[in-house]
């Protein structure tokens, strides 16, 4: 078989982490499966007595094919580790997740689990937050155009979300829309901050400080940024 890629090898490096007993939360996206299917390999190899809870609906059905025991959200007593994938990166940790349609949950998940842990390749790296990608912001429906003013203010660029038709908008799991949204002249931090308190603002992109470790595939192997 041929070698493990950078984001197979990140997923097993996460899958190993997964100790007995524990209740494990399943991101979502490409990486997310992954580890979905290395934490299932594990769990048949070795007996694994573990049981997850999936931050999307395309994960716990993926879950429970791989033959995990998948638990609900609304039964959670807690949560010991969340692995996710993520948009982008910086060396200090920050995140910009969002560009599916899950990120309320992944963030609900990943803010309650003793231990968050990041799974990317390294062309998730970037500088600084924004740098390839726009900030996702969930919002209200009835509140998309509020909030969109009161960005323009704040010289923020964007637009709402489409269907992948692009006849539509895009409605994200938790039934709001998602704007899209470059800022120029604020830090992340001031973005972050200011997001998180405004009205009609359900989540947005920014994960500020919540990481305990991030899992960097490269062609050169695993490389962890750790808290
Ligand atoms: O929606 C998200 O935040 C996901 O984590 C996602 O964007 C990362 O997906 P990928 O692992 O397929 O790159």
């Amino acid at each position: 078989a041929s070698p493990p890629s950078p984001k197979q090898q990140v997923a097993i490096k996460a899958a190993e982490i997964v100790d007995n007993g524990m209740i494990v939360g399943l991101g979502t996206g490409s990486t997310a499966n992954l580890f979905i299917d290395e934490l299932a390999r594990r769990q048949h190899e070795q007996q694994l007595e573990i049981q997850v809870v999936a931050s999307s609906v395309i994960s716990r059905v993926k879950a429970q094919q791989a033959g995990l025991q998948v638990i609900s959200i609304e039964h959670l007593s807690h949560l010991d580790m969340y692995v996710d994938g993520a948009d982008e990166v910086t060396t200090d940790m920050q995140l910009l997740k969002g560009r599916g349609q899950d990120l309320v949950c992944e963030k609900l998940l990943a803010s309650h689990a003793t231990a968050f842990y990041v799974l990317v390749d390294d062309s998730k790296m970037v500088s600084r937050i924004g740098e390839k990608n726009a900030i996702p912001i969930e919002v209200m429906p009835s509140a998309a155009q509020l909030v969109l003013n009161r960005l323009a203010k704040l010289q923020a660029k964007g637009s709402l979300r489409l269907n992948a038709a692009g006849d539509n908008v895009a409605y994200s799991a938790a039934g709001n829309l998602i704007l899209d949204m470059q800022f120029t002249d604020l830090e992340t931090a001031q973005i972050n901050a200011l997001l998180t308190v405004m009205p009609g603002v359900v989540e947005h992109g920014i994960f500020a400080d919540i990481v305990k470790a991030v899992f960097i595939g490269s062609s050169d192997g695993v490389k962890l940024l750790q808290r």
